[in-house]
């Protein structure tokens, strides 16, 4: 990148203007989807900026504590899904919302409903906020296929249903990264425009990648696939040089780094988890939904992440995501396996 003639770029593709280009493709539009994502992009930047005081926040004692008039203060997670779930029934363009947060799907009141449905987790990776590692929200979009009233089966449909899905990642900088189902972008938040600029056009993930990513500390329960394939990365026999391991343990920003650099995440089922641990609808679905817009793929140990049609709307699914090829090599392990 042109560091130089980036200070002085002048032309600036905010999220917005970059989703207004994207609708005008559609002439039907009328507009809705851009002001749903706007109410997306706000519940981001308030947990942005959540996030960044969230350390300075809990020196002065206002964090997951009680604040001087004595009131419970929120915990951060909890703060970010009231935010989202406000933001989100407030833009009039939604009908079905599920949170990781919240055990029961929330529908929106008639007056109030659109025609998408969203799930998300707000604040995923939560275990990280207190030592200030990155943390991020993931989100994906289905729309409303007919004028009843909405039902959990609204979202209970497989991933490629969904019409977009993204990730906004707190870390050393803010950035969102979407797709609307035509390729995949990423924006990164200007904190003193308080605008996400699209600082990364159509990304592609590596078609091969060096770096694997997993809890290693499950590997005495996993299954033989899984286990064959992290001992093929570190002990390779085909004269290929080892991978690096890298784990963050916030799926947000271990996916992050293996679209931007290739390589594989891993949350297999193991037998304490036989359904591993990451939930279809706002883990599995969104990341699965971007990897293949950026040339990757993402399986299940069965099959095609996206082709999953989950039954309850917290279900769990492992997920094998990534470059191309390492995906193919991990499916080759598990049809070996019959
Ligand atoms: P927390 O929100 O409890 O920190 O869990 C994060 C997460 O859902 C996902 O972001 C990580 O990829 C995964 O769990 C990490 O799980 P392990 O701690 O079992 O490795």
């Amino acid at each position: 990148m042109d560091h130089e003639a980036d200070a002085y770029r002048t032309d600036l593709m905010t999220i917005t203007r970059f989703v207004l280009n994207e609708q005008s493709k559609y002439p039907e539009s009328r507009g809705d989807f851009t002001i749903l994502l706007s109410n997306i992009v706000l519940g981001c930047k308030f947990v942005c900026s959540a996030v960044n005081k969230a350390g300075l926040a809990k020196l002065i004692g206002l964090a997951g504590e009680t604040n001087i008039q004595g009131e419970e203060q929120k915990k951060l997670d909890v703060l970010s899904n009231d935010v989202f779930v406000k933001a989100l029934v407030s833009s009039g363009r939604t009908s079905v919302l599920v949170s990781e947060e919240d055990e029961e799907a929330t529908f929106v009141e008639s007056s109030k409903r659109g025609k998408y449905c969203v799930v998300f987790d707000p604040l995923d990776g939560s275990s990280n906020i207190d030592c200030g590692v990155s943390i991020g929200t993931i989100f994906g979009i289905y729309t409303m296929t007919h004028n009843d009233d909405p039902t959990t089966e609204d979202v209970l449909k497989p991933g490629n249903e969904m019409v977009a899905a993204g990730y906004c990642m707190y870390g050393s900088s803010c950035m969102l990264v979407l797709s609307t189902g035509t390729g995949v972008n990423g924006f990164t938040l200007d904190p003193s425009l308080g605008e996400f600029i699209l600082t990364h056009p159509d990304i592609k993930i590596p078609k091969k990648g060096n770096i694997y990513s997993v809890n290693e500390g499950n590997a005495q329960n996993w299954d033989g696939p899984t286990t064959k394939y992290v001992e093929k990365c570190k002990f390779p026999k085909d004269g290929s040089p080892a991978k690096s391991l890298r784990y963050v343990g916030s799926m947000v920003a271990d996916v992050h780094r293996t679209l931007l650099y290739g390589g594989i995440f891993l949350y297999p089922a193991d037998k304490k988890s036989p359904n591993g641990k990451l939930r279809v609808l706002y883990e599995v679905f969104p990341m699965s939904f971007l990897m293949e817009q950026a040339g990757g793929q993402a399986f299940t140990g069965k099959k095609r992440a996206l082709d999953l049609v989950p039954e309850k709307i917290h279900e769990r699914s492992p997920i094998f995501l990534g470059s191309y090829d390492d995906v193919e090599e991990i499916k080759a392990l598990y049809a070996a396996e019959g």
